[in-house]
């Protein structure tokens, strides 16, 4: 009797601290990271990819080793660049070997187009998760 008197006491602060929870978050709405936290540390970041240009652009072009072209660039730091899917399947931008907090998995469909900005140099190694031989370097300096 007296654990099913204190579980239920638990049970009911639990649920009280949720719907506070719940309720704090509830408000916010939009963007942001709760509370005015740190912005984003990564090095790559996912990003609209501009109109009109600016940016260092690599097609994708085959599932073959050819894969990325060029399949090498060397950028100074706040580039963005784009990868075009000029091929017919559906290929990824997949890091393999980055700096700390600079991994990318993007998906590209068939005549779409992704773009990563890179915040740091370093050599960002990658390739297509779908197809290994895929593969490409991104310098940035
Ligand atoms: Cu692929």
């Amino acid at each position: 009797m007296k654990y099913n008197t204190k579980s239920r006491v638990t049970i009911a602060g639990f649920v009280v601290a949720l719907a506070v929870l719940l309720y704090s978050c509830g408000g916010g709405g939009g963007g942001g990271y709760g509370g005015g936290g740190a912005p984003p540390t990564s090095t790559v970041q996912v990003v609209v990819c501009p109109v009109g240009g600016g940016t260092t652009d690599i097609s994708i072009i085959s599932s073959t080793a050819a894969g990325f072209s060029p399949g090498s660039v060397t950028v100074p730091v706040n580039t963005t660049v784009k990868w075009t899917n000029a091929d017919g399947m559906l290929h990824t931008v997949t890091n393999t070997t980055v700096p700390p907090n600079g991994t990318f998995n993007q998906t590209v469909n068939p005549g779409a187009s992704v773009c990563l900005k890179f915040t740091l140099s370093g050599a960002f190694n990658y390739q297509c998760s779908l197809h290994l031989v895929m593969t490409g370097l991104v310098t940035v300096q």
